[in-house]
């Protein structure tokens, strides 16, 4: 859509449309640009999902794309530590010099003397969905870290050994419940999360709207918690005690669904056994939640005409995350509400497969980490041993660190280690568009193009959307790959780098061995492109360029694609582009026996490993109570993790970097609003501006994290202005859920005073 131009430019007004990429949410963007500018971002009133919703992030794609502190070339650091001077190089020159580095350690020390850590925007990025794996591939070492070990990894394992494969996530079905029982999760400020809900808000009032309930479990009163027909404060890490009391209650009082196909569900009779220690008047102390709450909660939604329980951060970083992600499951699974309407449900994505309801299951602990012995759970050790794995001398210590789009030394648990650790690395390259707290410490930072530059499909969040929905987004401003090369480009070149082809090797070669794994998979006996060779298939692709032609092949070949011309009516890629607004297929349906993977063929209901972790939930109800005070974190909508404070429409106003205290703790300590507080956990210390509140369970103090932007080297002037505290300063890199490697960031221990 084009109109006149302004009097100031000969350019034309375009319209693009666009899914934002900053959170799980997906809204859709109408983006209104002149030339190079971006006249206006608001929300897509067409879009098939989000209908127009958008939060104040969604708009500040352009502030991000405008930033003067966004890196547009790659930056070699010379000297150390103050003496440190950035020099802005070729991308040539970079790739370069990261061989000319990395090679003689990998000769010298081996593959697992260089580690990787994926940053959550890796989930949001097309190109890294599909480039990652070949980076992982080519670096060959077992040193693989993520921020799912700092969120939702109990989730996955959770999932893995009750339905055989990590990915396999029910999601509440918000448009259709009737009851949603909330735990540990702010959707009002986080838009959500392993649930895609755009305009999720929306969505919960909607139930209440329809005479539904919703209730908020979590120990703080938050905006969610107030939009709610009920607020339930717990203590923290006390989830899985509740959720099990619950499950405790449904056998005691006979309220199990009569329905569940004992071909279908196995194990039941191994958790009645098993929660038999968990009454709700043995748990009740402990979690702060009465023993007659306890009852009616798991009434409730036994009664209710459909209900879904519903667990995030809170219950996922936690000493128990992987029980407490189990206890959910099972309290929708025992009262017949997974996998039926308005329950907990599997998406079907549009790049999904259809399952042969049977597989090999899933397992961990197929390797151990060196330092502390930690399982590998995805082919990944736990972040929280990061800092480990750098500072033990002997065979296998990690030397150097490759990042890419994440900011561990302020998003890991006692991240000063870690950010001490990464100074004596031997050499680091970081993939991000920002210096800040992590990326000062590389030799070489290669900046990724931006949202706008670059094209985007969430691979991710379609597959744990409250319904099926897919949505491609072309470039608004596409680069000069010479200037800028697309970020599965960097992936590539990186990846040719380490797998010893050389700085100069052409990504294209990637590009191939990416495409014809997706594509061999369809040409292989029983693949839906039986008898066709892959040449034959990549000549049918209509897509151009390297991610999108993987896309292609994975939505032609998947479970609603048209095969390559075996279903005509199949979706292809060109359906996509004909469907700006995105292509709506649905509302989730009902997936049970198909979606599984378990070699039994059944939904696992009592996996030996989570029973195994029973004793240590009883033995923390044991443990005396110091008088510490426990922190929490917390996420307000105008923040992203660690990397959204260099947005001046984001952090102007009243100051969010607070440590929220309850008004009978701040009169015992002495602290009052406004005042600052030290607060001091087993590895760090900060001083905080105190806020009083009687939001905050009394005994609980909250911390946002993703703060702390005063450290010498970075080049944010932005945040810098907006520093704030670093919370993961406090939280422990010691105590990690076992069964999942997760660090337990939610229910540290702390003593506060006035500062
Ligand atoms: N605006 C904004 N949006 C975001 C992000 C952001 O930083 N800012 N981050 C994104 C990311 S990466 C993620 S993973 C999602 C997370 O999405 P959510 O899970 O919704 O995240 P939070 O808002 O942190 O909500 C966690 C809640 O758990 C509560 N809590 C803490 N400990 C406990 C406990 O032991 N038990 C219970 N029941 N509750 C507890 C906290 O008080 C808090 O209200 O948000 C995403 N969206
Ligand atoms: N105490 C406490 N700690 C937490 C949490 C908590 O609730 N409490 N939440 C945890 C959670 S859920 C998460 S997901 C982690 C997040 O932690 P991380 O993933 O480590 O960090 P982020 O803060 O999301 O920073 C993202 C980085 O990616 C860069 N980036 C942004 N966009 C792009 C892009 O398109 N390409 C590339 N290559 N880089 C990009 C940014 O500049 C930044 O450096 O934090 C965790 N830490
Ligand atoms: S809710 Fe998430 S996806 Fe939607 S506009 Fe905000 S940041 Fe973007
Ligand atoms: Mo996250």
């Amino acid at each position: 859509m084009t109109d006149t131009a302004g009097a100031d430019t000969a350019a034309a007004t375009e319209t693009h449309f666009r899914t934002c990429p900053l959170c799980e949410a997906t809204c859709g963007l109408e983006i209104t640009t002149r030339g190079a500018e971006v006249v206006r971002i608001r929300g897509d009133r067409d879009d098939v999902f989000s209908h127009g919703f958008l939060c104040p992030k969604g708009s500040t794609l352009k502030q991000l794309h405008t930033d003067p502190d966004r890196l547009r070339r790659p930056q070699i650091r010379r000297g150390e530590g103050a003496d440190a001077t950035w020099e802005e190089v070729g991308w040539d020159e970079a790739f370069a010099e990261i061989e000319r580095r990395l090679l003689p350690l990998l000769d010298e020390h081996g593959r697992d003397a260089v580690a990787l850590y994926l940053g959550n925007p890796t989930v949001h990025n097309l190109g890294a969905g599909i480039y990652a794996r070949a980076l992982i591939t080519a670096l060959g070492s077992r040193n693989l870290y993520s921020a799912s070990t700092v969120d939702q990894m109990p989730r996955h394992v959770s999932c893995g050994a009750m339905y055989g494969s990590p990915d396999t996530i029910p999601v509440p079905d918000l448009d259709r419940t009737s009851y949603l029982l909330m735990l540990g999760a702010n959707p009002y400020e986080s838009n959500g999360s392993l649930c895609t809900a755009p305009d999720f808000p929306g969505r919960l009032e909607a139930i209440r709207a329809r005479g539904g309930r919703v209730v908020v479990v979590d120990p703080r009163r938050t905006r969610t918690a107030k939009n709610a027909d009920e607020h339930v404060p717990i203590r923290p890490g006390t989830d899985g005690h509740l959720l099990l009391a619950m499950v405790h209650t449904l056998f005691a009082e006979d309220l199990v669904s009569a329905g569940l196909d004992p071909a279908l569900y196995s194990g039941v009779d191994a958790v009645r056994d098993a929660v038999e220690p968990f009454s709700p008047e043995a748990v009740a102390d402990h979690t702060g939640v009465g023993a007659d709450t306890i009852r009616r909660l798991a009434r409730e939604v036994a009664a209710a005409e459909s209900a879904a329980v519903y667990g995030r951060i809170g219950t996922n970083t936690v000493a128990f995350g992987t029980v407490a992600s189990w206890a959910t499951d099972l309290v929708t699974a025992l009262t017949g509400n997974l996998d039926r309407d308005g329950g907990m449900m599997f998406p079907l994505a549009l790049t999904a497969a259809r399952g042969a309801g049977k597989g090999r299951g899933f397992t961990t602990g197929r390797s151990t980490s060196r330092v502390k012995g930690h399982p590998e759970v995805r082919s990944e050790y736990p972040i929280a041993t990061l800092a480990d794995e750098i500072q033990t001398a002997g065979e296998g210590q990690v030397r150097a660190l490759i990042t890419f789009a994440g900011n561990p030394a302020r998003s890991a648990p006692n991240s000063g280690r870690l950010d001490a650790a990464l100074a004596t690395l031997d050499f680091m390259v970081c993939i991000d568009p920002y210096r800040n707290e992590t990326t000062r410490h590389a030799d070489v930072i290669l900046p990724p193009p931006d949202a706008l530059q670059k094209s985007h499909y969430d691979l991710a969040f379609n597959t744990l959307a409250v319904r099926n929905v897919a949505n491609y987004s072309p470039p608004v401003f596409p680069v000069d790959p010479a200037e800028q090369p697309a970020e599965h480009t960097i992936l590539a070149r990186l990846a040719l780098v380490l797998s010893g082809m050389g700085a100069t090797a052409d990504p294209a070669v990637i590009d191939g061995l990416v495409l014809d794994r997706v594509l061999g998979r369809a040409t292989k006996p029983g693949g839906v492109a039986e008898g066709r060779t892959t040449a034959d298939l990549v000549g049918e692709l209509v897509a151009d360029d390297g991610p999108e032609q993987v896309l292609e092949a994975m939505i032609r070949t998947g479970a609603y694609g048209d095969g390559f011309g075996a279903d005509p009516d199949g979706v292809t890629f060109q359906t996509l582009i004909d469907h700006p607004h995105g292509l709506d297929l649905g509302p989730l349906g009902p997936r049970l026996p198909e979606v599984l993977k378990t070699p039994s063929g059944q939904v696992e209901l009592a996996p030996a490993a989570f029973l195994a972790d029973l004793p240590r939930m009883l033995a923390a109800m044991d443990e005396p109570r110091d008088g510490r005070l426990t922190l929490i974190g917390r996420r307000h909508v105008r923040s992203n993790n660690s990397w959204m404070h260099n947005v001046d429409v984001l952090v102007k106003g009243k100051e969010r970097c607070t440590l929220q205290v309850h008004p009978d703790d701040a009169a015992r300590l002495g602290l009052r609003d406004g005042g600052r507080a030290e607060v001091v956990s087993r590895v760090g210390q900060v001083v905080a501006p105190v806020e009083v509140t009687d939001e905050i369970l009394a005994g609980v103090v909250s911390l946002p994290h993703g703060w702390g932007h005063d450290a010498p080297g970075t080049a944010m002037a932005v945040a810098e202005a907006h520093a704030g505290v670093n919370a993961n300063a406090l939280t422990d890199d010691a105590p990690l859920d076992p069964l999942s490697g997760n660090a337990v960031l939610n229910g540290v221990p702390v003593t506060v005073a006035p500062a």
